[in-house]
């Protein structure tokens, strides 16, 4: 056993918090809503998932106290780490033993491949106890592979078999609950007696909807880089003289980077689904934030903060353009491109190739980023769009707009960047107490969904604003969060992606303040996570759930 640190060792002690129905372990007394649909395409979503479409919603109280047949259960963690994990697998454990002690748990190693390749180990008291309340999914690791062909599908039922394996939960973000439904659907159809229930995770705070509050992990994150936010913050308003640019994980959607400026109150905070929505130019926002930056130099301050979401570069329309243009010619003309050896040469090539837009947007870039742009490729040959270091890109971009404001005699101040990325330093972060104790509510869902003999099912934990004993604990059929989007040329099923509503509260609110919070320094410091203390300091939900529930 690893030495474990002093804050590790008493928050093992800490016993999440359940929901009331679960006042007799996960024996529950289910309530079936009406049948359901899907948020749009119902017609085809009916006919891809002919056996689980319309399946009822389920919600949970209190049952009698007994026991059912032993189950033995597989659970896989797939894609990017979030805070709780450990916890959803600790609440599982518990609940399928409160079912019956006798009921097994095995951990599929390193996401969905362990299943496909039959790797796992038998989840025991003493592996549970070591992880329970910490981050990290190193339990039993996650991976990316994506578990949707009908081979995977038959792989992972002889894996099963072998174990007695007769239910899987599948802990993942939107495609990886998609497959989750696609493998329900598959065994259902088929007569293997197979449950397959998902769990809605992802620090990007995408995976949400009417019915699923929040995707476990956004609150711990965002606590994490709230506070090296509001440190920053401190730093810009001690020193007086650096413009902080920081860039926040979130793949696509903006809920990360807007949380955060709830929680800190930056001076500028990009939305990218805002860009798509005003069609704006990289023009356009290099623009605005320099007008802030001479709005403060005026006032004497020659500091700030941005905040700039990971994936605001694919929102830019121009840039989108460009970026697939890329994507084409890369692949067209691959040989050509690799021929040339000298860097300054290969754009030159590329800058020629493109059309008129494109290679002007191109050229405005700074050299680092086109050379970014053409270089980091994925195995698909597609733009890391991730690897882009669109903080660098716009400090620069700015900095030299601010150099032409100068020689122009608008703009008087100074301008001196610091860039930042925060990603990774929130994904394993010990799981906030409402993580902690929603990933555990999650899990024990989970087991009664199982126990009540659920296929195709999201565990759902609601209300979730208030205190536990309020909490609502269900099941949402999975086809319900479904509509048909074109992937890689071809229909698909998908569950629809939750990108920030700008007519949403949280945007909303945002958009209220942001003017006063440019030009005033109105920075919060919100410190770190505190596990134990006073509740207004350890059990706060994030901004974001508590307008959107308001
Ligand atoms: P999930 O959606 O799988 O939870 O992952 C989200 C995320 O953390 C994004 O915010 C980020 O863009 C990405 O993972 C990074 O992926 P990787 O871990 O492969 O570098």
């Amino acid at each position: 056993m690893n030495k474990i640190s002093a804050l590790q060792k008493a928050r093992a002690a800490y016993q999440p918090k359940l929901p009331p129905a679960f006042a007799n372990g996960a024996m529950v007394k289910v309530i079936e809503g009406a049948k359901t649909s899907c948020v749009a395409d119902a017609d085809k979503i009916s006919q891809y998932f002919s056996a689980t479409f319309g399946s009822p919603e389920l919600t949970f109280q209190p049952g009698q106290s007994g026991t059912l047949p032993a189950l033995t259960v597989g659970v896989i963690l797939s894609g990017g780490q979030a805070p709780g994990g450990h916890n959803v697998i600790a609440g599982l454990y518990d609940g399928l033993k409160s079912l019956n002690p006798a009921s097994k748990l095995y951990g599929f190693l390193k996401g969905p491949d362990g299943l496909i390749k039959g790797e796992q180990i038998l989840l025991t008291d003493e592996i549970i106890d070591a992880y329970r309340n910490t981050g990290g999914f190193d339990m039993i690791g996650s991976g990316r592979t994506k578990l949707e062909t009908e081979e995977h599908f038959k792989s992972a039922q002889k894996h099963c078999e072998e174990l007695g394996i007769k239910s899987l939960v599948i802990i993942g973000g939107d495609d990886s609950n998609t497959n989750a439904c696609l493998l329900a659907e598959y065994y259902k159809k088929n007569g293997i007696g197979i449950n397959v229930i998902g769990c809605p995770k992802t620090i990007d705070g995408d995976l949400k909807n009417d019915c699923i509050e929040t995707s476990f992990g956004f609150d711990t994150a965002c606590r994490v880089y709230s506070e090296l936010i509001g440190n920053i913050g401190r730093d810009a308003n001690s020193a007086k003289k650096y413009w902080h640019f920081i860039k926040l994980m979130g793949r696509s959607a903006s809920h990360i980077a807007l949380e955060c400026a709830l929680q800190t109150q930056p001076n500028i905070a990009i939305i990218s689904e805002e860009v798509a929505a005003r069609k704006m130019t990289l023009k356009d926002l290099v623009e605005n934030i320099a007008e802030v930056v001479a709005a403060r130099a005026d006032r004497g301050m020659n500091f700030g903060v941005a905040l700039i979401p990971e994936g605001l570069i694919e929102f830019i329309p121009e840039m989108k353009t460009l970026i697939a243009s890329l994507n084409d010619l890369l692949a067209q003309e691959a040989e050509t491109f690799n021929s040339l050896f000298d860097t300054s040469e290969k754009l030159q090539f590329i800058s020629s190739r493109l059309s008129q837009d494109s290679s002007f947007v191109f050229s405005s870039l700074p050299r680092e980023i086109q050379v970014q742009l053409c270089l980091d490729r994925d195995p698909h040959g597609n733009v890391q769009v991730s690897l882009i270091e669109t903080e660098k890109m716009l400090a620069e971009m700015v900095r030299v707009r601010l150099n032409e404001l100068k020689s122009a005699g608008v703009y008087k101040g100074k301008f001196s960047a610091q860039t930042h990325f925060f990603g990774y330093e929130g994904r394993c972060a010990a799981p906030s107490n409402y993580d902690a104790d929603y990933c555990y509510s999650l899990g024990y869902t989970a087991a009664a969904l199982l126990g009540a003999g659920a296929t195709g099912y999201m565990a759902s934990v609601r209300n979730t604003t208030k205190p536990a004993s309020e909490w609502v604990a269900g099941g949402i059929p999975i086809t319900m969060m479904m509509n048909v989007e074109r992937r890689h040329g071809q229909d698909k099923p998908v569950i629809q992606k939750a990108l920030v509503k700008l007519d949403g509260a949280p945007f909303r609110e945002f958009a209220a303040h942001r003017a006063e919070w440019a030009v005033e320094t109105s920075y919060v410091y919100p410190g770190p996570i505190q596990y134990f203390g006073p509740s207004e300091v350890c059990d706060q939900v994030t901004k974001t759930l508590m307008l959107e529930r308001e």
